[in-house]
């Protein structure tokens, strides 16, 4: 397996991970989101219910209340971007 499609894997089981702890299986609750991103991303995640809040809003793309796999890579793209900086 070459380095990217292991990354696009790891981002799978990671998603799918956190989205099949409550509601639906294939997307994220705000708690799911929270708990995701506070054990994923410890540096640059939400460090207070505000954060979390704000955070969630920003991957909800389409306001339906749940975070889809769609969403997740999005910001994870963004997340990405915002740290290839030179
Ligand atoms: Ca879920
Ligand atoms: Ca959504």
């Amino acid at each position: 397996m070459s380095g990217l499609s292991e990354a696009v894997t790891i981002l799978k089981a990671t998603f799918e991970k956190y989205a099949d702890k409550e509601g639906e299986k294939n997307t994220l609750t705000k708690r799911e989101l929270a708990e995701l991103l506070r054990n994923e991303f410890p540096v640059g995640g939400p460090t207070s219910k505000a954060a979390e809040n704000n955070f969630f809003s920003m991957l909800d793309d389409d306001n339906n209340s749940v975070v889809n796999f769609m969403e997740f890579v999005n910001f994870v793209a963004y997340f990405a971007t915002m740290s290839y900086q030179e």
